[in-house]
């Protein structure tokens, strides 16, 4: 059988900057889309892809195309690296599916199939933020994240503490102010707990997708301003 280390550098050669795998139970009674979606699965491969620093150093108080352009390739190389991991675990047997990196399946609740995000805090890449965007150690919030469900008994990684601390460059930063500042050691138990989460949504779409250059819900500032992702000296 493949190992976890096998794929990891498979998803590395591939294009990914990081590589973690959880064991399911640690997300036990998490939401998913449809309901019941993790049942089949045991165990999920996250891969992170890193947007460059040089985009960030252009984004202040709102999106800029180059950075529209980024998330969308991004988007689409966390896809395929995720199509083609999917295809070897499948070849020796075992289950895998890999779950898109940016699809809204509920318009209304704003839910992807599951959060990409908790499952990468599970895979050991990071810890969610005040911003509750998943900040790693190495880039920050400046990664773009994708899951791949199976049933492969692959070594599940150690976790991260929250290591955001009295930091607050987010929350002053946030053209919303939706970012509340609280702080927690493993997750909120709503997304209420850490956002106006409305105002988020709000700005994200009635402001930023509407303009033509954009047309999307992105944002950026609160990836932009932490210090956990600005280049290390
Ligand atoms: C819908 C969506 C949105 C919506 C709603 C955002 C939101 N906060 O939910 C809107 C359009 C507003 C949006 C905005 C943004 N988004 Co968005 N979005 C998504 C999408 C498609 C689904 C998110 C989802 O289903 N959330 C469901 C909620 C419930 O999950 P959650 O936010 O993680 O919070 C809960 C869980 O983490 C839970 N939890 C954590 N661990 C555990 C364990 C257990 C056992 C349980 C029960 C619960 C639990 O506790 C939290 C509270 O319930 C994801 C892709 C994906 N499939 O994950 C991208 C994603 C979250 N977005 C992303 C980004 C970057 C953004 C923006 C910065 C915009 C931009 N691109 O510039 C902003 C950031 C807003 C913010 N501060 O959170 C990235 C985040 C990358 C990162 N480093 O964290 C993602 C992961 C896309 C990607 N492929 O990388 N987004
Ligand atoms: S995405 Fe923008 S509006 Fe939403 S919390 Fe981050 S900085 Fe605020
Ligand atoms: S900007 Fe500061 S408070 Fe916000 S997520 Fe980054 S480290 Fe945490």
């Amino acid at each position: 059988m493949v190992s976890a280390l096998e794929i990891k550098q498979k998803a590395i050669e591939l294009g990914a900057d990081l590589v973690g795998i959880t064991d399911l139970r640690r997300v036990e009674g998490i939401p998913t889309l449809p309901q019941g979606l993790l049942e089949p699965y045991t165990h999920a491969v996250v891969i992170a892809v890193a947007i460059t620093p040089d985009v960030f150093e252009q984004i202040r108080t709102e999106p800029t195309p180059l950075y529209l352009h980024h998330y969308l390739a991004t988007n689409t190389l966390l896809d395929n690296i995720n199509l083609c991991l999917q295809r070897q675990i499948m070849n020796e047997g075992f289950h895998a599916l890999a779950i898109p990196a940016s699809q809204i399946v509920d318009k209304v609740n704003w839910m992807g199939h599951i959060s990409h995000k908790a499952m990468a805090k599970a895979a050991g890449l990071g810890w969610q933020g005040k911003s509750l965007l998943l900040v790693t150690p190495k880039y920050g919030p400046r990664v773009r994240l994708a899951t791949l469900l199976t049933n492969a008994p692959f070594e599940p990684d150690p976790l991260l503490p929250n290591r955001c601390g009295i930091c607050q460059e987010c929350q002053e930063a946030c053209p919303a102010a939706a970012i509340k500042g609280a702080s927690w050691e493993d997750h909120p138990q709503t997304r209420e707990e850490a956002l106006h989460f409305t105002r988020c949504v709000e700005k994200v779409n009635e402001d930023f997708a509407k303009r033509p250059e954009i047309g999307k819900p992105i944002c950026g500032v609160c990836i932009s301003v932490c210090p956990w992702g600005k280049p290390k000296k």
